[in-house]
């Protein structure tokens, strides 16, 4: 049976990932393909309560940057393993609110964890494994935190200040420009355009990655 394929939607709250999810997974649905959604960090019962983990404010205890990064990447190989590849062998597509990418963004370029330090747990977690597509939402700071505010109280990472989140998106930026298989929408212009960008370069991806050979 052929593989499914992981289409994982990134960018910084407020980016309208929910929305994109809706409208990859209803044109995947419609070229006949079974869909499976995911979210990180959580999507598993142990990986769920490391969400909750990390998103929570701990009052008497600061979480260490080291603790969210090992968190994070636990969380992921979790999912990984018991949800997204056995999902992939089945023939399913799977979408992703999130994945690898959120943390070289958030750890490595908004906390200024150095590459040399999550590389290591990448090759130990996902072990070569990465998307076929990645759609990064762009966003800036302002108004994706205004969005994100818009919608009800920040968690713990949301109230990280301006400056940590312009360093998250600059490094997303980095990856569009350096690495294969992302596509940027703009999510800063009309709604209805940001949609059909969206929808386009998934039924665009569709028809390449259906041509056999
Ligand atoms: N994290 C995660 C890390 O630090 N490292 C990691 O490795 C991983 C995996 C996850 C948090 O963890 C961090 C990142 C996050 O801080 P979360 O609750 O899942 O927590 O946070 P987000 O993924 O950011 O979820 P959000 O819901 O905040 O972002 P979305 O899904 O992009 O936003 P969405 O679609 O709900 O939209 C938010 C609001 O904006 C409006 C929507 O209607 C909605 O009300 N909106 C727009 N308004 C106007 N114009 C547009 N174009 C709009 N798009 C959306």
């Amino acid at each position: 049976m052929e593989s499914g394929k992981f289409i994982v939607i990134e960018g910084l709250e407020g980016a309208g990932k929910s929305t994109a999810i809706r409208i990859i997974k209803s044109a995947i649905e419609s070229a006949g393909h079974k869909v499976l959604t995911t979210r990180e960090p959580g999507g598993t019962p142990m990986a769920e309560a490391i969400r909750d983990c990390v998103k929570n404010d701990w009052e008497s205890e600061e979480i260490t940057i080291e603790a969210e990064l090992l968190l994070m990447y636990a969380s992921r190989v979790q999912l990984l393993e018991n949800v997204i590849k056995p999902a992939l062998q089945r023939g399913e597509w799977v979408v992703g609110d999130r994945h690898d990418m959120s943390s070289r963004a958030y750890q490595g370029g908004g906390r200024q964890i150095p590459a040399n330090m999550i590389e290591p747990l990448r090759t130990i977690t996902l072990k070569g494994f990465t998307p076929d597509l990645t759609l990064y939402m762009d966003v800036t700071p302002e108004e994706g935190l205004k969005r994100a505010r818009g919608r009800g109280e920040l968690d713990r990472i949301e109230q990280a200040g301006l400056e940590f989140f312009e360093r998250t998106r600059k490094a997303y930026l980095g990856y569009v420009k350096s690495e294969d298989n992302v596509v940027m929408i703009n999510t800063m212009q009309n709604l209805e355009k940001v949609h059909a960008e969206i929808k386009q370069t998934i039924v665009n991806y569709m028809s390449q990655a259906c041509i056999p050979g």
